[in-house]
């Protein structure tokens, strides 16, 4: 078998450098895409030059990641490039086209798939997207947290009208913990973490008396804990 390593890739006129181990898949994947008409049903061109806030990043994370197993692979990926970097309907689109958007994808997939596994996960994703500042940084490890920081965080993961964070908005608001603990985001890290956060605060209702009881000392070392397992 041949090994991967930088080899050449003609397709065409199409000319790309890159591993030889995904090539052939990345070409597939695109050109399905490109076959398709529309896109996925998220508007990404907005968040093209924009910082996300974690929940944002978590949205997109969950739209794309259809098949929730912690991976975009190459099927998901291709569609989440598409709504990212594809201007105009695809039905329209040249043979030209196809082949400068087919380049600047395997591009964008051999720089941001750091460890050339041929799938993205969730750090990975968030290299690529530009991610907010961790909000939690300034409030984990304070002696006293006031309510009115209690009222900050929770309005921050929140993104609709209840007054409790849950689904994405907690793989957020969990994996800022994990980060700020040192850990490389990803969807076990959160998983985890979200269920020792039910076990702590004994309700799956994640409202601003749990977050309180969460960022205590006692249960980041806990959560942490978690984490490590
Ligand atoms: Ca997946
Ligand atoms: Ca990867
Ligand atoms: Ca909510």
């Amino acid at each position: 078998m041949r090994p991967p390593g930088p080899v050449s890739f003609s397709k065409g006129s199409l000319t790309i450098n890159t591993s030889v181990r995904f090539v052939e898949e990345k070409m597939d994947c695109l050109t399905d895409v490109f076959k398709s008409r529309g896109g996925s049903g998220m508007n990404l061109k907005k968040m093209r030059n924009k910082t996300l806030t974690s929940t944002e990043f978590m949205q997109v994370w969950f739209h794309y990641d259809k098949d929730m197993n912690g991976y975009l692979e190459y099927v998901e990926f291709c569609q989440f490039m598409k709504d990212l970097f594809v201007k105009k309907d695809t039905s329209n689109i040249t043979a030209k086209e196809v082949e400068k958007y087919t380049r600047d994808m395997i591009e964008i997939m051999e720089t941001h798939d750091e460890n050339n596994d041929g799938k993205f996960e969730m750090s990975e994703l968030a290299n690529l997207l530009k991610l907010e500042r961790n909000f939690l940084d300034k409030t984990i490890g304070q002696q006293s947290i006031t309510d009115k920081q209690i009222k900050a965080i929770l309005s921050h993961y929140n993104s609709n009208a209840d007054s409790t964070i849950e689904g994405p908005e907690l793989h957020a608001f969990i994996g800022d913990i994990a980060r700020h603990l040192g850990l490389k985001l990803s969807l076990p890290v959160t998983e985890a973490g979200i269920m020792r956060t039910k076990e702590i605060v004994g309700t799956d209702t994640i409202d601003t008396a749990a977050i309180r009881c969460l960022l205590t000392a006692e249960n980041i070392q806990k959560l942490k804990t978690s984490f490590d397992n």
